[in-house]
Formats: structure tokens, sequence, C-alpha cells
């Protein structure tokens, strides 16, 4: 790590992302260096990652590998167009994704973002009705607390209120939303899987009563919800998804951007929970974060229709960015795949579960907790909210935590713990320990 002092810059030109910028700008925090499972802060402190980034940093920080493949790439072809034209590491990295996506889900289109994921993915949808000769199927169901990031598409399906309220009058027509499966009078403090909730599921047959099948393209949902609050399924709850979704030929879109490549222990949610869905969005961690990287992964069904429905020499989806494959990204994801499997990471994250769990329970009675939810290397625990200031002890909890050196995510009131795989058996009780400090010492 850089061992001079980085002076604090002037934060006035910045815009930042979902950020109170004049709170923020009054004290900022910055970080300015990072390895393994650390950050260091700009005023000189280690700094506990307890949230991989932004759930994405799932091989820990600055690794060696990708940094030098990134490098490399960067002085051998730093960009090529991906229209029309290619260059092999887009074509390896689709390969080499394809290897760890559920059977059949083999065709890649890659994007920058889980935004650019999650709006590709209704589009491709959309695309393969269309193909089919049902261009009437354009609705969409999405869920309450779903987060599929910011595009527009994305903020229609998605069902956190305060991401659409200001734009509610352009969002896409045609969406309909599940209810989420949050239920403390049922659910408070399970283990894993909650046992109680998977009829919520059947709310899909009453949409589907409402708009009738032959109107609706797909239902997109994230297998374990992160950005709502840490949401873990019910237990059968996707599983009756899949059997609605066959039945009235629904496409069914796994968000997979935070639940891919390991955090349940397994390359994918849909592999851990063994349902498998049409169409998978991937970002994150699929370069370990490294450079902005997305993916959509289709089954090869979808992309046969697709493309076969146009005539040999046509374009077949009018869609692409202009760094769909960049070839820094290609060269980021190809390393962080590599070290995945050759740390058999996701394996790691499997067998660290249950000290996680166990860490992340023992806090049950701790002040202020009122719920404690987990699955593979994520853990929410969610505060009682102090009167009438909803994420303020959400926000004090992150801040105190962060003085002693962890970084934790608060949405809310609810804490959220996503931490890279490496993490060793004793960072994880710092982790836990640190709330646990924390809650005691706050009002
Ligand atoms: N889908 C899901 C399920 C996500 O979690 C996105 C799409 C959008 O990805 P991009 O790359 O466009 O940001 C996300 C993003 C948090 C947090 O703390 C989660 C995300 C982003 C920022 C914060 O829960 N997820």
């Amino acid at each position: 790590m850089n061992s001079t002092a980085p002076l604090m810059p002037n934060t006035d030109a910045l815009w930042m992302p979902f950020t109170a910028n004049r709170q923020f700008k009054a004290a900022p925090r910055l970080l300015v260096s990072a390895r393994g499972m650390y950050y260091r802060s700009l005023d000189g402190h280690e700094v506990l990652d307890g949230t991989a980034g932004l759930w994405c940093v799932n091989a820990g920080h600055c690794r060696a590998e990708i940094a030098e493949a990134i490098a490399r790439q960067s002085r051998e072809l730093d960009y090529a167009p991906g229209f029309q034209m290619g260059h092999p590491l887009a074509f390896e990295a689709a390969a080499r994704l394809a290897r760890l996506m559920p059977a059949g889900m083999d065709r890649i289109f890659f994007t920058s973002s889980g935004s650019e994921s999650a709006d590709t993915a209704l589009k491709i949808a959309l695309a393969y009705h269309r193909a089919r000769g049902e261009a009437q199927r354009m609705r969409f169901i999405g869920r309450e607390r779903g987060y599929h990031g910011v595009g527009f598409g994305g903020i229609s399906v998605g069902g956190i209120g305060a991401n659409r309220k200001a734009f509610a009058a352009n969002l896409m027509p045609g969406v309909d939303h599940l209810p989420h499966t949050h239920d403390l009078s049922h659910t408070a403090f399970s283990r894993g899987q909650p046992s109680w909730g998977a009829h919520l599921a059947d709310a899909l047959e009453r949409l589907v009563l409402l708009h009738d099948a032959s109107t609706i393209a797909g239902v997109i949902v994230e297998p374990l919800a992160g950005s709502g609050g840490v949401l873990v399924p019910p237990r059968g709850y996707l599983e009756r998804l899949r059997a609605l979704c066959d039945k009235y030929g629904l496409l069914l879109i796994f968000d997979e951007v935070i639940t891919a490549f390991g955090r349940l222990g397994a390359a994918t949610a849909s592999e851990y929970f063994g349902v498998t869905p049409d169409i998978i969005t991937l970002a994150k961690a699929v370069s370990n974060a490294a450079v902005p990287l997305g993916a959509v992964a289709v089954k090869r069904a979808l992309y046969d229709t697709v493309t076969g429905a146009a005539s040999p020499d046509a374009i077949e989806l009018f869609h692409g960015y202009t760094y769909s494959a960049h070839p820094l990204a290609m060269a980021a994801a190809i390393a962080t795949l590599q070290l995945y499997e050759r740390e058999q990471l996701f394996a790691r994250a499997g067998s660290l579960a249950p000290q996680f769990e166990n860490a992340a329970h023992a806090l049950r009675g701790a002040a202020h907790v009122r719920d404690i939810r987990n699955l593979g290397l994520v853990a929410g625990i969610e505060l009682e909210p102090r009167p009438s200031q909803p994420g303020s002890r959400g926000y004090e909890v992150f801040l105190r935590c962060l003085e002693r050196g962890v970084l934790v995510r608060h949405t809310g009131d609810t804490l959220a713990f996503s931490p890279p795989l490496i993490i060793e058996p004793a960072q994880i009780e710092q982790l836990f320990g640190t709330l646990a400090q924390t809650l005691q010492s706050i009002s």
C-alpha cells in the first residue's frame, strides 16, 4: 500500500451516486488503496471489507493476476469495435462464462453493468417472443423490493419506491409486481431459507389471470434480494415460480448480479437452488469489479429462436453497447474466472457459510436487533428503526463500524454483510464482533 499520505481533494465537482452529497462532503470518507480483505482510508486506517466493495470483489482486492492481465491487455489491444468485428478474448471469455452457467444456458451477451444487463435481459425476452410470433407478450412481472439497477427498464420492474417515484411518469408500461417475501411475524431469525412463504409465488397465477398469459413476456426476480434488504427466498418459492412460468409460457429471468460467482457457495444461485431460469443477468464479480463488466446468459434455445427468425445476413437483435466485450474487461474476466477456479473460491464460500451463519446469529438478543437472516456468505441484520427517523440507526452503525475499522453496508436500518470469499475465520468473528460492540454503544 502507498505509504505517502494523499491529501483530501476538493469534493465540489463530483455529483456522487446514491449518496447524501451535502452530508458526505461535510465529512468525506475516502478510500485510497486496497489489498486482499482490506481497504486503507485517506487518514491511514486499515478497514476490513465486510461488503466486498458493493458485493463485487469476490476474490479480494488488487489481485496481482487480474491487475497484470488488465495491464498486459491495455498494451496489446486497448479497444476493438464489437459491432460486426470481434477480438479473440471476447469469445474466450464468453465460452468460459458459459461453462459456469446452468446446463443449456450457454449464450452470452456482454454489457458493462448490472443495470445494462437487466435492460438487456428484458429486451431479449421481448425479442424472443416476437421471433416466435407472440409479439403481444409485452408485459413483465417484477417484485416488490426488487432491485434491477437504475435504467428505465430496471426501475420499472424493480420494486424500491424511492428509486421510482421521481421517474414515475416515465416508467415502462405493462409492468406488475409480485409481493415481496418479507414478513417477520413468520420468518424472524430464520437460519438459511425460511420455511414460510413459498405460497407467495402463487400471486403470479393471480397476475396471469388478471392480465392473461398471452400478454406477459416474463418474470424477473433476484433469487436472493440484496439491495431490498437481504431477503432470502422461502423454501420452495423459486421452484413454484419456475413451475408457473412453465405452465403459462413466461420466461423466468434471475437477476444474479450479486448472487453469481460464489456468493452462495456455487457458481450461480440457480445452481445452488437447483432452479434453472431462462435468462440470467450478471455483473460485479464477473470481473472481480476490476473493470466494469456485465453479462446476460441465455438459454441456447432463445438465442437460436431470435437468430433463426432473421434472414441469414441480417442483424438479429438491434441492441449492444460500445463497450460490449471491451478488451480490458474480457482480460479481467478471464483472469478472474481462472482465479476463482484455481483457488476454489466458490467451494470455500460454501465451507465458510456455517461459521458465518453462527457468527451472524450470535447477535440475536443484541441491542436493537429485530431480525437476522443469512445464506452462503450473505447476512442481513435488521435493526429496530428509531421512532420517526427510519434509517438513522443503520447509518450510525455504518459510521461507528467504520471508525472501528470495519466496512458494513446499510440499506435503511438493515445492515448487509457480503465479504470477499477469501475471508478468514478470524475476520468473520471480527466483522460480527465489531457490530456487536457498536450496537452496545449506540442509542
Ligand atoms: N441487479 C442487482 C440484483 C443488483 O444488486 C444491479 C442489478 C445493478 O448493477 P449496476 O452495476 O448497474 O450497479 C445491482 C446493483 C447494495 C448495492 O448495497 C447493490 C447494488 C449496487 C449498489 C449497492 O445493496 N447492486
